[in-house]
Formats: C-alpha cells, sequence, structure tokens
C-alpha cells in the first residue's frame, strides 16, 4: 500500500493547561482555512501531555481535552467535515511509535531542542515520554499517511525529525514513497508568538505569569488588562520592518495585530508608525477581543455539556482509526511480525 490520497492534513494540540492566542495563531486559524482546501484531521494529543506537565494529572487531563476539542470547534473546525479526536482513543498510534522508537537514532534525538528546554538543567529527570515527544509525533502524522501538517515555527524540528523517519523507514525496508515526507505549513504573521513580558521568549501554556499569555478562556476585561500591561519600549512605533532590531516586543504586538487583523505587517505599520504605544495598545485589545471573545463564548457553551464533546470524540476516533488501522497492520507484516 503506498499512499492513495493526494493531500492529507494532520495537526493536534495538547491538553495541558489553557490554550492560548500563538496556539490560535500559530495553529488554529490555519488549520479552519486548511479544512476547506484539503482531507484534514485534527487531534487532541493527549498522550503527549503525560509526558511533562500533565503527568500524575488524571481530572486535569481529561478537563483539558474536552477544552481543547471546545476550542477546535469554537474557533471554526467543523467535525463533519473534519474528524477531532483524541490520541489515546486511536491504538494505532501507540503502536506506530514503537516501531518508529526502532527506526529512529539516539543520535537525532539528542539533537532535539524543544527537550533541552523543556527538560533544563535537570535531564536526567525528565521523562523517557517527553524525550521520544518526537517519535510519538511523527507516529501521529504518519499513522494517517499525512502530507501536510501546519505548525507554528517552534515544531519545525521536529517535523523534519518526522521526514528523516519516514525516508529511514522507507529505505531500510526497501518500500520507495512508502511514507510520504510531510511538510510543514508555517504562515502568516502569527507562526511564533512571543510572550507579552518578553519579546524573545516564545508565548507559552507553561509560562509561570499568566500575564505573559492571553488564553483562549480570559474575558474581555482581562484581554484589555493583559494587553494595556504587555512590555514595550519607550520609543515610537516603528515604521518599517528594519526598525525591529533590538525591538522584539514591538514586532510581537504588531506581528499580533496583524495576524488577527489578516493584514500584512507592512499595512499595520504604515497606519500606527510614529504613535506611542498606549493609543496602539488600546486598538490592539479591541481587536483580539472583537476576534477571542466569540470563541471564548463559544466554548463556554461547548464545556457546559461534556457528553456531547465525548461524543464528538468517539465519532472522530472511528473515523480517525479507518484510515489508521489498515496502514499499521499493513506496517507491521512490512517489519516482519505475524499479524
Ligand atoms: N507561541 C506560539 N506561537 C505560534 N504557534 C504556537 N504554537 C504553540 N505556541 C505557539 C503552536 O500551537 C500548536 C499546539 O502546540 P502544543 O499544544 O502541542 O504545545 P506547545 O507547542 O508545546 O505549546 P506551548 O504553549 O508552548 O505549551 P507548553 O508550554 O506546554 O510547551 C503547535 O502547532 C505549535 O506550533
Amino acid at each position: 500500500m503506498t499512499t492513495s490520497h493526494k493531500q492529507r492534513v494532520l495537526s493536534g494540540m495538547q491538553p495541558t493547561n489553557t490554550l492560548h492566542l500563538g496556539n490560535y495563531l500559530g495553529a488554529l486559524k490555519n488549520w479552519v482555512k486548511m479544512q476547506n482546501e484539503m482531507e484534514c484531521l485534527f487531534c487532541v494529543v493527549d498522550m503527549h501531555a503525560i509526558t511533562d506537565a500533565g503527568y500524575g494529572k488524571p481530572d486535569e487531563v481529561a478537563r483539558a481535552t474536552r477544552e481543547v476539542t471546545a476550542a477546535y470547534i469554537a474557533g471554526g473546525i467543523d467535525p463533519r467535515k473534519s474528524p477531532i479526536f483524541n490520541q489515546a482513543r486511536v491504538p494505532a498510534h501507540a503502536e506506530l511509535a514503537w516501531i518508529f522508537n526502532c527506526v529512529a537514532r539516539l543520535g537525532w534525538l539528542d539533537r532535539m531542542t524543544q527537550f533541552k528546554e523543556k527538560s533544563g538543567k535537570h535531564k536526567e529527570r525528565a521523562s523517557v515520554g517527553l524525550y521520544t515527544y518526537p517519535v510519538l509525533m511523527a507516529a501521529d502524522i504518519l499513522v494517517y499517511k499525512a502530507t501536510h501538517v501546519p505548525v507554528g515555527e517552534d515544531q519545525k524540528q521536529h517535523l523534519e525529525l518526522t521526514r528523516d523517519i519516514a525516508q529511514k523507514f522507507n529505505n531500510d525496508y526497501a518500500k520507495p514513497d512508502y511514507f510520504p515526507l510531510p511538510e510543514p505549513v508555517i504562515t502568516g504573521p502569527g507562526t511564533r508568538v512571543m510572550s507579552l513580558r518578553d519579546g524573545l521568549k516564545k508565548m507559552s501554556k507553561s509560562d509561570e505569569s499568566d500575564n505573559s499569555r492571553i488564553n483562549l478562556t480570559d474575558d474581555a476585561d482581562t484581554i484589555a488588562q493583559k494587553i494595556r500591561k504587555a512590555k514595550t519600549d519607550p520609543h515610537p512605533l516603528p515604521a518599517n520592518e528594519n526598525e525591529f532590531k533590538g525591538r522584539p516586543e514591538a514586532e510581537n504586538l504588531l506581528n499580533i495585530y496583524a495576524a488577527l487583523a489578516d493584514e500584512p505587517v507592512k499595512a499595520v505599520m504604515a497606519r500606527f508608525a510614529g504613535q506611542q504605544f498606549s493609543g496602539f495598545k488600546g486598538e490592539l485589545a479591541d481587536l483580539a477581543v472583537s476576534k477571542l471573545s466569540p470563541i471564548t463564548a463559544e466554548m463556554r457553551r461547548l464545556m457546559a455539556d461534556p457528553a456531547e464533546i465525548d461524543r464528538l470524540l468517539a465519532a472522530g476516533a472511528e473515523k480517525a482509526s479507518a484510515i489508521a488501522e489498515p496502514i499499521v497492520q499493513d506496517v507491521k507484516r512490512i517489519v516482519g511480525f505475524a499479524v
């Protein structure tokens, strides 16, 4: 069996803490556009969640799984068009991940910068799951023979590893073109949203400071307050991209505005050049509230009926399994398992 479909998209988010503006602009907003152009599957990666922040917190993983599902739908994913499911309901992910653990080389994983960042100074205390996280991610993608993966900049290295695993498997088992080499889809000014407190740090769910991010569950006042408090510099707003040098906070806020407004950064800069941050922040807050509040309200409505969310996840998993199961059975035969 080789790839019969032309283009297939797989992407996912971890159910840990609460989704934020970076997850929305870097991933979800692009998914919504893609679902009309290609076959898409959207996963809630609960098995990834227990590699780190979700470990030992079963109630939190279960709650966040439903909340991420609600965010996908509230953000514009149509579950009738694109299956939404949680990873743990489709065992083929874990089965292929084991086989890929035997394909991937230690040297490849040693180069993964996200593991270094997340494990910090105490590498020996990190879970083995956190270390092999990119291998499970490769399985998530290739178990559907996905060809395109919309991600933020931070996931680019993991996707390169996925391509290396696909290539090595195809070579070692003499099955050229068996797995496609999936392409990252990284588009627009929202591909790397930075912390509101430090323009050099990625906006992240696990940042200790809640003021560093805008959560998709924040109300209008909280959003406005966080933007008002966002770190800036004493200069007026820059007129062109050359003036971003040494001004990461200005660059971040202008990129956020452009991504939310669906406008080129240049056009946004032309409008605000030379103005003070205080006025710009007011406009940014209004824009963020107008775009995010409807999503937050819809998430709240969906979260009020957890049984319906569970039903949607089960239906999505059934559709996803129908694609993944034959592929993983095929792979098992290729590697020599008697199945
Ligand atoms: N700051 C960001 N800017 C743009 N895109 C981002 N993504 C995450 N942060 C940003 C994209 O969101 C998708 C889902 O990410 P994830 O849930 O798998 O977790 P993550 O990348 O590890 O996100 P966080 O917030 O940084 O979580 P923690 O703090 O737990 O590590 C991915 O497509 C990612 O690129």
